[in-house]
């Protein structure tokens, strides 16, 4: 059955997975679609891995460790302690229950099956309300060109820490890849009400999504009111590397470098009040709230401030035209 209204979010891992569930928690159940990164995707010991997806999933389906904000709660991790015991590699940490999901998507994928559909179902079996879109059903991978040479993105950020100076970024597999008939049903939808980019990081999580051809112009064409919440606190970011790999690039890590970023996409962006002095500056509405979420309210406050925005630039819009 077709909502009432619809939000779309767009969303890498863990932060992006914390107003995601902010937003399912203010919304009515069944109004959100999130749109997720697969540029973090890649096959370790011959098992399609597919990150965000799943924090989305174990975020949205209630059994993430909320301490780490990826993987599942209640976990062990016998494959690991053997797989160490007889000497593989042991940098990519995968819990026993973690595993099937990655068997179970590695098999169904090499049978012919779309991303699109089978994370879908993974979602329905862990009760999840909201709908999983990941961003393309082919392949995508986000590269970094570092100093210590060209790295997929897990290599970057989970064996290397995220250490090397990055130089440069590419999401290979992007050109071949095309938005998904459900996003595309999402996106033309008359339910639509508005899209919010998640902050995430700009370069590493929502950059992949926007890669993918047509995707931009598809979100642009919806006509509802973007919204990006800015992924900076006074210029630092929450977690993860969205500052570090700013400084590298050669980019001012403030509000006003998050709202050229994304400058033709977004009608407003949502700051931290940290960051309110920088609002009068930039061209587009603001709204500052605190950004930083941390306990559940957290996320369902900054949730509302998005949509607070976005439907204040509905009604601006609907006067106009009145
Ligand atoms: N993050 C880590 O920092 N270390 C890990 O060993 C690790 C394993 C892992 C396994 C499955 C999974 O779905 C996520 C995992 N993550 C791990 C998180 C992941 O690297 C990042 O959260 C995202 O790719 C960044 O958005």
């Amino acid at each position: 059955m077709t909502p009432a209204s619809t939000v779309l979010a767009l969303s890498g891992g863990v932060g992006g997975a914390k107003l995601a569930l902010g937003l399912e928690r203010v919304l009515p159940a069944g109004e959100l679609a999130v749109l997720v990164n697969t540029g973090d995707d890649f096959t370790h010991l011959g098992l399609r891995i597919c990150p965000d997806l799943d924090t989305l999933l174990y975020t949205l389906g209630g059994v993430v460790h909320t301490g780490q904000g990826w993987g599942r709660a209640d976990e062990s991790f016998g494959f690991m302690e053997e797989l160490r015991r007889q000497g593989g590699p042991d940098w990519f940490l995968l819990g026993d229950r973690d595993l099937v999901l990655h068997v179970e998507r590695t098999r169904r994928l090499a049978a012919g099956e779309r991303l699109t559909v089978l994370m879908a179902e993974f979602a329905q079996r862990f009760g999840v309300r909201s709908r999983l879109l990941p961003m393309s059903d082919t392949p995508v991978a986000t590269l970094l060109d570092t100093e210590a040479g060209e790295l997929e993105f897990q290599h970057y950020f989970v064996r290397l820490r995220c250490t090397p100076q990055v130089r440069a970024l590419r999401f290979a597999g992007a050109a071949q890849a095309r938005p998904t008939d459900e996003l595309l049903n999402v996106l033309h939808s008359k339910a639509l009400q508005a899209v919010i980019l998640c902050p995430s990081n700009p370069y590493l999580s929502i950059d992949p999504i926007l890669a993918v051809p047509g995707m931009r112009a598809a979100l642009r064409a919806s006509g509802v009111p973007i919204i990006a919440v800015s992924p900076l606190i006074g210029g630092r970011a929450v977690k993860g590397p969205t500052a570090k790999i700013m400084q590298e690039l050669g980019i001012e890590a403030s509000p006003a470098s998050i709202a050229s970023h994304y400058a033709g996409l977004i009608d407003g962006l949502v700051l931290d009040h940290a960051d309110a002095a920088h609002a009068e500056a930039l061209a587009m509405p603001v709204l500052c709230t605190d950004t930083l979420m941390s306990t559940l309210a957290d996320r369902e406050r900054v949730a509302a401030a998005a949509l607070e925005l976005a439907t204040a630039l509905s009604r601006s819009r609907a006067r106009s035209r009145a």
